[in-house]
């Protein structure tokens, strides 16, 4: 199996991936690495979102950036966002890209406390979303690994996105009712090596999975980004979802304390999706006060009489 080596952001439109080494230095990667812990902790007690729910075999975790895992540590709050939205992230995103993109979301990838797994290799399943874009071929948005921790364990088949699967590829990921899929065989497959504050970019249509050992402590901040086309398509079609799905942006002092640059870059993925979590927060409003007007009344509930 073949170790990864370094691409510059803008190869991942005919390689799938690119390395950044040193995204982050190390001190920044470390305070990265004890806020996701503490809010790892926090989630295996009080998830805030459950997909994935938690359990042994849980791998990874949404909406780092969710106020709630950071009620008492506002300050982790403010550092997580500027880091999820540092200027050389954005940059390197950019040159990947090379259209306008949204932030989409953060998650903590993690070894499982339960069973090893190698993980299922896969090109994601956006459906038509890539086909609303300026560049088809970079699918629909990317993700952006940053390892916290020493990691090689993502792997992903070089230029897979810009075909269909191979016969061989076929066989593995599909066939049999994807009964092969967590095969280590996979022809061409290279792992990333990733060292704390090293970053992987990478596309969704590229053949890729994980690997998930409970031996192997894993802590990967992983940032997603939409490409703008995309959302308006989404939006259009299917609304807000659990990823878009952040009204907590919406907050007097969610901003407090970070950096400028990191505000400009979500202030964009606000300025898109504030009309529809108002929209979304007067709909329960006005049925929340219906349900206040008529426990006050005393009178039974007329919307279940027979
Ligand atoms: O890094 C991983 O564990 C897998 C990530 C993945 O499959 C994805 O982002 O679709």
């Amino acid at each position: 199996m073949t170790i990864a080596s370094d691409l510059e952001p803008s190869a991942l439109r005919e390689n799938s991936y690119a390395v950044v080494r040193g995204l982050f230095d190390a001190a920044t990667a470390e305070r990265l690495r004890e806020i996701c812990e503490r809010v790892l902790a926090q989630w295996r007690q009080n998830p805030r979102c459950d997909n994935p729910p938690v359990g042994p075999q849980a791998n990874y975790l949404r909406h780092l950036n969710d106020p709630e895992y950071h009620r008492d540590h506002p300050e982790d709050l403010a550092f997580l966002l500027s880091a999820t939205g540092a200027p050389q992230l954005v940059a390197a995103v950019r040159a990947a890209l090379d259209e306008d993109f949204l932030f989409a979301m953060s998650s903590l990838y993690f070894n499982p406390s339960g069973a090893s797994e190698d993980g299922f290799w896969h090109k994601d399943k956006i459906g038509d979303q890539a086909e609303h874009v300026q560049i088809p071929a970079t699918g629909a948005g990317l993700q952006v690994q940053i390892a916290l921790v020493p990691s090689d364990d993502l792997e992903l088949v070089p230029a897979s996105h810009l075909r269909d699967y191979t016969p061989a590829e076929y066989e593995i990921c599909i066939a049999d009712d994807e009964r092969n899929n967590r095969s280590n065989e996979m022809p061409g497959a290279v792992r990333v090596a990733l060292a704390p504050g090293d970053a992987v970019l990478f596309t969704q249509l590229c053949i890729h999975r994980g690997r998930y050992h409970a031996d192997k402590l894993r802590r990967t901040l992983m940032v997603s980004v939409t490409k703008r086309l995309t959302a308006e398509h989404n939006m259009r079609q299917r609304g807000l979802n659990y990823g878009s799905d952040q009204p907590w942006f919406l907050l007097p002092d969610y901003f407090d304390g970070v950096e400028p640059e990191a505000r400009a870059f979500f202030g964009e993925f606000v300025d898109f999706y504030a009309p529809h979590w108002r929209q979304k927060l007067t709909e329960v409003l006005k049925y929340s006060s219906l349900l206040r007007a008529l426990a006050g009344s005393g009178a039974p509930n007329p919307f279940f009489a027979e």
